[in-house]
Order: structure tokens, then sequence, then C-alpha cells
């Protein structure tokens, strides 16, 4: 037998000596968080209440639109959900025992005014005062959106937000909501997602509740309605509500990232980002449609009635953003920006196609809000995944897509507020697993999985972890 190669006696010995000599690397730098950001988790009512015909609630176009055959995957309802309307006492309990301290929640408009208008029910407000109870009991602050998607059908029938005389019942509601809880509730979001609600349920793919298709014309009109129901909502707080109490929207901006951070991509990113937005995100921050807007809109812009901006445009206290993608964008040629598209094997969920996943969104939504439209203090209302999942063989979930999703996102976020965004606060979506709309129960967004056979919640890895991160205002 040969002598074994001295080689490996000599990288012996050398990897003992680097062994003895390591270079000195500092510790892992903490990426906190300012003092005071507020961190949260987030669901809305008709996705977790169930109880849907409870109390003397009225249906809502949501309930109609699952009880349509076709309409949500496997035909699922709102019917039950999470049970929440029952087990809301629970809920808050898990939810303090992992340490969140500020929970984003909706009130259901069918519950307060089952056929839309007439008196409020004494019993859907009953039960609200019940929650808001619980929910100081654990020690969690109610951050409140007026309106999540849940329309009273009687306004549908009615005309819906094509009807200018929507906007006049939610005036009421948002009356009714914010006096009858002036004690409970000191932050309200108006309006979750206007887009969501008129062009996705009217145009398109019409996956979204009522789900009819309109002409542009009067798309434009509901778009145009929706925003003054959001103007409506701060007036309602500005004039009910207790002193200190802040009032913001929850919209969702369309994302576009610069493909590289140079002045050229920015640029081309900021001008797709103004044209996408202008409709909807930008004019309660700018007081109005821009020209370039109204000349897209041609014939079918919508009737504006004199003082409508001054309602549309009422200061805020806050803009919220929900976050969960966007668009690269880069500059052609002589700097025209060109959207990329998607290719096929892009990082995305595998059950909800429209989720690809781009942390740099959070960071230049954020930017682009304060820089385009001059936003001075921003929430983080929504920013989560969602897709399939089963729990392992032991029942623990570990979900380390949903946590480096939302990882990847804090580190941009954080990024963002060093940069000098003022972002004050960010809501994960969603405490727990719920109805995902037109995806039913199958696309799961929770932090706490829920067992719908025996509405069992279960903490997944995501929820131990960002519960931790909240408690220590770092990225742990
Ligand atoms: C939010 O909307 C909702 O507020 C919340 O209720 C929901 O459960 C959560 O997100 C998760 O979906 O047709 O190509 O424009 C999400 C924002 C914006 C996602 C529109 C779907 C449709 C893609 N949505 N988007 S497209």
């Amino acid at each position: 037998m040969p002598a074994a190669p001295s080689r490996s006696r000599r990288s012996a010995t050398s990897d003992a000596r680097t062994a003895q000599r390591p270079p000195v690397l500092a510790a892992p730098r903490p990426v906190t968080f300012p003092r005071g950001f507020v961190w949260g988790v987030a669901a809305a009512a008709p996705q977790i209440e169930g109880a849907y015909r409870t109390d003397g609630k009225g249906l809502s176009v949501w309930d109609t639109f699952a009880h349509t055959p076709g309409r949500v995957a496997g035909n699922e309802t709102l019917d039950v959900a999470c049970d929440h309307y029952h087990r809301f006492d629970a809920d808050f309990a898990l939810m303090a025992r992992l340490g969140f301290k500020n929970y984003r929640l909706s009130i259901a408009w069918p519950r307060i005014f089952p056929n839309g208008s007439g008196t409020p029910n004494a019993k859907g407000l009953d039960f609200y005062k019940r929650l808001f109870a619980s929910m100081h009991k654990h020690g969690i602050t109610p951050w409140v959106t007026m309106f999540h998607w849940d329309l009273p059908q009687a306004l549908e029938d009615a005309g819906g937000w094509r009807s200018r005389a929507t906007v006049d019942a939610f005036a009421r509601y948002a009356d009714t909501i914010v006096t009858a809880f002036r004690d409970d509730v000191r932050h309200w979001f108006t309006i979750n997602e206007i887009f969501c609600f008129t062009t996705l349920a009217h145009a398109g793919a019409l996956d979204k509740a009522p789900g009819t298709p309109l002409p542009a014309a009067e798309l434009n009109q509901s778009i145009h309605h929706a925003l003054l129901a959001h103007g409506h909502g701060v007036r309602a707080v500005r004039e009910h509500a207790r002193r200190g109490t802040i009032v913001g929207n929850a919209e969702v901006p369309h994302g576009l990232v610069p493909l590289t951070e140079t002045p050229a991509d920015i640029a081309a990113a900021r001008r797709v980002y103004q044209q996408a937005n202008d409709q909807i995100f930008a004019p309660p921050l700018t007081g109005g449609y821009s020209t370039a807007l109204l000349r897209r809109l041609g014939a079918d812009r919508p009737r504006v009635a004199r003082g409508d901006f001054d309602l549309i445009a009422l200061p805020t206290d806050f803009t919220g953003i929900n976050c969960y993608t966007a668009h690269f964008v880069r500059a052609g040629a002589r700097g025209r920006p060109e959207v990329l598209p998607f290719p096929e094997k892009y990082p995305k969920s595998a059950r909800t196609g429209w989720l690809k996943t781009v942390p740099q969104a959070i960071y230049w939504t954020t930017r682009f809000a304060t820089e385009c439209y001059g936003a001075r203090r921003l929430f983080i209302t929504e920013n989560g995944y969602g897709t399939e999942e089963t729990p392992e063989a032991n029942g623990e979930i570990v979900d380390l897509h949903r946590r480096e999703y939302l990882r990847l996102h804090l580190h941009e976020l954080r990024r963002a507020i060093a940069d000098g965004v003022p972002v004050d606060g960010y809501f994960a979506w969603s405490f727990m697993d719920n109805f995902e709309w037109a995806d039913g129960y199958a696309v799961r967004f929770g932090l706490c999985y829920t067992d719908y056979a025996t509405q069992k919640r279960t903490p997944k890895l995501s929820a131990h972890w960002l519960a931790q991160v909240a408690r220590e205002n770092r990225i742990v």
C-alpha cells in the first residue's frame, strides 16, 4: 500500500491553524423598529364571523354570491366560516396569549342595517359591544374597518354602488357605528380596497360580489361613490368620535417596483404607479381626478357634484396600505416604462396565482405614496401569504413559506422607514385561516390554522415567529 498522500496531513494542519485564529465577526446586527411601532393582525367580519342570519343579520352581497352555484370554489359559503361570532372570546384569549396587542377587524354592515335602511338592529350593535368588551378585557386594541365588502343585499337591489343613495346609506351607517362605539373604538378605517368591490366585481374576472358586468361609465360612477363613502367615514369620525380618535382608509394601490434601483428605472416605475393609482388611491390624497385620468376615461368619466372632493379629500390621520405583490418596471427606449410579464415559474403562491413574491413591493408602494401624493403617515393594513396547507403528523404547521414571505417584507419595510418613509405600523393578514372569497376555504392566509371540522385554532410557526417580532419590536 502506498503511503497516504501527505496532502491530507497538510490540510489537516492548516485547518487546525485556521481554527485557532477565527476571524472576528460582529454579532448579527439587530433589525429593530422605531419605538411605539404598532404590530397587529387583521381579519374581516364576512370572512370569519359566520352566523350569517343570527340575531337579525341581513344578507350581504357576498352571502348571495356564495349561495349562487359556481361562484365560489367548491360552492363554499360564509354561513359558518370560523364561527368567530360565537368564539370571539376564545380567539382574543389566543391572540393575547401570543402577544398581539392590536387587531384590525371589520363591522358587518348588514348586522347593523339588515335591510340597508330603517332603524339600526340593536342585537347587531350589542354583538360588537360584547366583542369590544372582550378585546379590552384581553388587552387588545381594536382597529375597526367600517366596510370590508359585505354590502347589504337590499342596497345592491336598489342600485348598489352605482347609486348615490348607497353613499347616503353608508353615511348613516358610519354615523351610527361611530356614535355607538365612541367609547370602544379610537382607531377607524373607512373602506377596504375600493378596487376589489368595484372593478373586480363589475369588470374582468367578475370573481368578487356581486359579480355582474357593468358598462365603464357605471363602473367609474361606482368608484366615485365609494370614494364619497370614504369621505363620509372620515366626516363621521370627526363629528361623533371622541377627541384623539384617528381615521384613515385601507386601500390596495397597484404595486410597481423598479427592476433596478437606478434613476431611470425608478422614474419609469413611478410613472406607471401614478397612472395605475390615479382613480382610486390618489384622489383622497390629492383632492381630485388628474387631467390624464379624465382624458383617459373620456365620455365614461363619472359625474362629480359640487363639493364632492371636499368630502373625498377630508384630511385623514393616516393612509392605510394593503400590500401583497407588485409588478417590475424598467425604462425602455427613451425612458419609456415597460411593465415586465412574470415568467411562468416565478415564485408565487401555488394556489393563488396573483400572489407573486416581490418583497420590494412594500418599500416602493409606501415610498411612492409619500413621494407622489404626499402621504404623511402610513400603516401597512394588510400583508400576508395564502396557500394550501396541511399539518404535519404531530399537528405542527411548519409554514416556512409564509415565514419567509413575511420576513423578507419586514426587511423591506424597515429599509423604507430607514429612508424616511413614515410608516407607523404593520398588520399581518390574517390572524387565522378564513373564507378567502372566491377561493373559499382551500386557500389559507392564517397565522393560525383553522380546522373547519372542529373549529380548533392552532398557531403556525409563523404565528409564533411574528408574535416574537411584535413583542421584541425587531426582526428575530
Ligand atoms: C385582500 O385583498 C383583502 O382585503 C382580504 O380580504 C383578502 O382576504 C386578502 O387580501 C387576501 O386575498 O385581478 O390581477 O388585479 C387582496 C388584494 C387585489 C388580491 C386584487 C387579488 C386580484 C389580482 N387583492 N388581486 S388582479
